[in-house]
């Protein structure tokens, strides 16, 4: 007769090796009874034996709810790739390598799964931690709902300390069936599987984890206590795989760069057969002391490449032409698609440029379009397909009339969009005022598309300038907004008055003036007044502002209402600063927010710092900040950061982060 312990342990390995069978290998092992009847029978033998259930054991992963993820810092930094889109781009990565190393540099091809890159830590080759990647240096722990993914042993078959890092993804069949099954129930629609497998992840509550079909591919790994560790990347992924690590079966040693062309040529088409989603091939060399004398760039190593597979195409019904105007009256037409998965998201609009393209390519409401879909860039239509209900089709015919105004629209010279002219056309209105307040322009948070629709027809606001207007009073006559977010939405308008001069011009919307010729005007001009000052052939003669520009500069500087305008923007305290420079882009698109005493620096000093790394600071807590930095006694803000999952930074991890920018 076994001892309990000797039971329990017979009882864990069985069901751990059943689940290694059936998740890691999908080669069942033990039957749905046997499995069931062990792990009752397991769970009965720890409620009676409390002291003996472990953390290893199979019993062990389903959680509990927590009421937040804590910020971790990564032992180790998690690395992007640098992407490449051709062979040529190839070519090049690999002549760089083989300059370095010599010639004959093998190389090892990996399919790119498109999850969620997350590091696993196993002490004695048992599972202790999971972290996100967040942005490589400090992630979120979410070991509880890792736990829950079948697919990642909680032991290892052999007792050593390593880190692994990996891809969580979802399979494609189990996102169709998760998105069924929530449409059914009014619940959330994911739009690829890639969302649906990192909302399943981020889940507070560990037993929906455990409900959503998760699983991982290993695709790196830090050994600390192995005498023997591989020597090359190859051994080292067959190495994972003998301590019960999934890692993707398709990775291929290529002795060259034209055998890893090769290999992606071949999974650009085999991809679609595949049950989980790649958005392409990462190219990594083999050889780990080559890797070393490599080494890394600020963001990347040398020694890995993730080519992108080129853009997707698809057909699917054109179901309607919406017609948008913009914030210069340009009207557009846009396509009503019924839903389609494009390149891993679903497509429900897509671009038609303009109504000579819909007669160019004679596109009718009710046809079967292709449509394609750049990185990163809204999909368009390129082509009708052939198909016998076509001819049948009314051909489309662009608008008249502005279909929010009523104006008559028209042509301009030279230029293939219609136009609406109404000055007090409202759909253009409200395209200026979103337009004002995008990320791109003054960047406003907390005022978006909805709250200016609102102010709008509550006549609140009839132009940007009005914004700066409002009292905080104003912004809770809207229904359900309290006073906290009308505080938000109010400091963000007032924090906007100081931004850099180059955001003020673009969110002018002059013709033809976009970020990058602002940038150009704020670095000619300190203020606002210069630029006003500036006679033709001065703005003529800056580099990157060519005739055209220089016209409609000065026309718009010259224009009565303008200049009113302007007036009124500097009445109210409008005021940009002339463009801070930033010298890294470390911390682009990153906004920070400053709470409690720092010990090293004052929280401006703190503040010029992350904005000379091209972050941004903001006052208040919101989703969209990256990081609360807390000093000593930190107020409430810290709170509404853990409330939110911000990532919460000490001074210590802070200057930890930008210690090699100081
Ligand atoms: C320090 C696949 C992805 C991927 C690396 C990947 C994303 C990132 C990466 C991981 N799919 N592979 N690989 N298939 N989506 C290459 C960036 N590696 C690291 O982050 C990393 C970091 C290291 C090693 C690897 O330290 C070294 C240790 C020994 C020698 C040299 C460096």
């Amino acid at each position: 007769m076994n001892t309990p312990l000797e039971r329990i342990n017979f009882l864990k390995d069985e069901i751990n090796k059943s689940n290694y069978k059936y998740y890691v290998e999908e080669n069942p092992y033990l039957s749905d009874f046997e499995y069931d009847q062990m792990f009752a029978e397991l769970k009965k033998l720890e409620e009676e034996y409390p002291l003996l259930k472990t953390p290893d054991s199979p019993t062990q992963r389903v959680g509990s709810i927590s009421e937040k993820f804590f910020p971790y810092t990564h032992k180790y930094r998690l690395y992007s790739l640098d992407n490449t889109y051709s062979d040529e781009e190839l070519k090049k990565w690999y002549e760089r390598v083989t300059k370095e190393c010599g010639n004959n540099v093998d190389l090892v091809c990996e399919l790119k799964i498109d999850g969620l890159a997350i590091a696993l830590t196993y002490e004695n080759g048992i599972f202790v931690r999971g972290v996100t990647r967040g942005d490589g240096i400090t992630g979120e722990d979410i070991t509880t709902n890792l736990r829950t993914v079948k697919a990642i042993p909680l032991k290892l078959f052999e007792p050593v300390d390593v880190e692994v890092r990996g891809e969580i993804y979802m399979p494609k069949t189990s996102f169709e069936k998760l998105n069924e099954e929530n449409l059914a129930n009014g619940e959330k629609i994911f739009a690829n599987p890639r969302n649906a497998a990192s909302g399943s992840i981020r889940q507070l509550d560990s037993t929906i984890t455990a409900k959503r079909d998760l699983s991982i591919f290993v695709y790196s790994s830090v050994f600390e206590n192995v005498p023997d560790a591989p020597k090359t990347h190859y051994e080292g992924m067959m190495y994972l795989k003998k301590l019960g690590f999934k890692i993707n079966p398709n990775l291929r040693l290529c002795k060259n760069i034209d055998e890893a062309i090769d290999y992606c040529k071949e999974w650009d088409t085999k991809r679609f057969d595949l049950d989980y989603a790649t958005d392409g091939v990462v190219i990594k060399v083999n050889n780990l002391s080559y890797q070393e004398d490599l080494g890394f760039t600020s963001r990347a190593p040398k020694w890995a490449t993730a080519f992108k597979f080129p853009p997707e195409e698809v057909s699917t019904k054109l179901l309607d032409i919406e017609v948008n105007i913009g914030k210069s009256g340009a009207v557009t037409p846009v396509a009503v698609l019924e839903p389609v998965l494009l390149a891993g998201s679903t497509v429900q609009r897509a671009s038609l440029h303009n109504f000579d393209e819909i007669k160019r390519l004679d596109v009718r409401i009710g046809d079967t379009v292709l449509i394609k879909k750049a990185a990163e860039i809204i999909p368009k239509v390129i082509k009708v397909m052939e198909t016998p209900e076509h001819e049948n089709l009314p051909e489309y015919l662009p608008p008249e009339y502005c279909p929010a105004c009523g104006e008559k629209l028209v042509t301009r010279p030279g230029e293939v969009n219609l136009y609406c002219e109404s000055k007090n056309c409202s759909r253009q209105i409200i395209a200026k005022i979103e337009f004002w307040v995008s990320k791109e322009a003054m960047d406003i948070e907390n005022v978006g598309p909805s709250v200016i629709s609102r102010l709008y027809e509550n006549r609140f606001i009839s132009n940007p300038v009005d914004l700066y207007r409002l009292t905080m009073q104003d912004f809770m006559q809207l229904e359900g907004v309290k006073e906290k977010s009308a505080y938000n939405m109010f400091t963000s308008v007032q924090e906007s008055k100081t931004r850099p001069l180059n955001r003020l011009l673009t969110a002018f919307a002059i013709r033809y003036i976009g970020k990058e010729s602002a940038e150009i005007l704020a670095e000619k001009f300190a203020t606002l007044d210069e630029i006003q000052n500036a006679s033709m052939p001065e703005l003529c003669q800056i580099d990157g502002i060519g005739d055209k520009m220089a016209d409609s500069i000065y026309e718009f500087f010259h224009d009565e209402n303008n200049i009113r305008m302007i007036e009124e923007l500097k009445s109210l305290g409008v005021a940009p600063v002339s463009k801070a420079l930033a010298t890294s882009d470390k911390l682009a698109g990153k906004t920070f927010v400053l709470t409690g005493t720092l010990n090293t620096m004052t929280r401006d000093e703190a503040s010029d710092l992350i904005k000379k790394l091209g972050g941004k600071t903001s006052s208040s807590v919101s989703k969209k900040t990256a990081y609360v930095l807390a000093g000593e006694n930190p107020g409430s803000k810290l709170d509404k950061a853990q409330n939110l999952g911000v990532i919460i930074l000490t001074e210590k991890d802070f200057l930890e982060m930008i210690k090699e920018d100081l």
